[in-house]
């Protein structure tokens, strides 16, 4: 299906479903999720870093590693793929954003209420009484790989844990629930830079495909998804999507 095509399904649907992944964050500059590991931090894998356990034995890696993250996307902007996104929700009847994206760029390119299925870095919350507790001013971006311990919690003493869902750990009830309402009975799901891998998010646009929704997939690359999207629109999301909202 050509890009036309694709831009006047997503015109005529009633309810759209867009589903976001790493990917249309990078072009915004922040590394996707699988390249996140830069640097110092390159001799570990996400998986590895992102848990509990990581941040039981290693609290101020961990906590450095999300700072440094946090930090970085405080100091880059949405690009066009998110504009695109916030424009569409006023060409079309019903729009449900659902992002894995702990940033908040969709925030700031003006979505309103997007799921975060798999959190926030600007969400801290202590990890003993759970109180939530303001992101620290820090001054300026931490050096690469530099461990930083983490801010104890004014409440009870405890240790303050980045907001983010990490493996192993359940996601928050209401937006998995709210995503998987979206999903069973949108007409359209436009799934947008996820390599598809991590559940029980990547369930979503399979969902929808079961339910009967079209899935358009952009992407510059495949991925497991390929197999049940009625079009896969290889590119960056900050060229095609502009191209598919007018
Ligand atoms: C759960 C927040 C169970 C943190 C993230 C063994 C042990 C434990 C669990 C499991 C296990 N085996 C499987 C599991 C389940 C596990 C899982 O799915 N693992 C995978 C790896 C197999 N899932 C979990 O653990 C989940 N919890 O299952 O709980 C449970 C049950 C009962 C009781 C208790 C617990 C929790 C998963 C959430 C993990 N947290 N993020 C943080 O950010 O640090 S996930 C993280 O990876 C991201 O948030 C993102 O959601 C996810 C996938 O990344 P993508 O967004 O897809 O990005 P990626 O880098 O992969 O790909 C980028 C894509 O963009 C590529 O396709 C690329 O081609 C494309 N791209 C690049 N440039 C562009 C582009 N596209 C468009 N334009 C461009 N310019
Ligand atoms: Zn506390």
């Amino acid at each position: 299906m050509a890009l036309n095509d694709a831009a006047k399904l997503l015109g005529q649907a009633r309810h759209v479903v867009v589903f976001t992944g790493a990917g249309i964050s990078a072009e915004s500059g922040v590394p996707t999720f699988r390249d996140a590991l830069t640097g110092l931090w390159s001799r570990f894998d996400a998986q590895s870093l992102a848990t509990p356990q990581a941040f039981q034995e290693d609290p101020e890696l961990v906590w450095g590693w999300y700072e440094w993250r946090r930090r970085l996307v405080q100091q880059v902007r949405p690009n066009h793929g998110h504009l695109a996104v916030a424009r569409l929700a006023a060409h079309v009847p019903q729009l449900t954003l659902i992002t894995q994206n702990v940033d908040d760029l969709h925030e700031r390119a003006g979505s309103e209420a997007a799921v975060h299925l798999h959190g926030s870095l600007f969400a801290p919350r202590c990890a003993t009484c759970s109180r939530p507790t303001p992101s620290p001013a820090t001054p300026e971006q931490p050096a690469e790989g530099r461990r930083i311990p983490p801010p104890r919690c004014a409440h009870c003493g405890g240790p303050v844990r980045p907001g983010v869902v990490w493996f192993g750990e359940q996601l928050p009830e209401e937006a998995l629930f709210a995503a998987a309402q979206a999903a069973s009975q949108c007409d359209v799901l436009l799934t947008v830079g996820t390599s598809g891998l991590v559940y029980p998010a990547a369930e979503i646009p399979r969902l929808a495909a079961r339910s009967g929704a079209a899935v358009l997939q952009v992407n510059p690359e495949p991925t497991p998804l390929d197999p049940i999207a009625t079009a896969n629109l290889r590119g960056p999301a900050a060229e095609i999507l502009p191209a598919l909202v007018s």
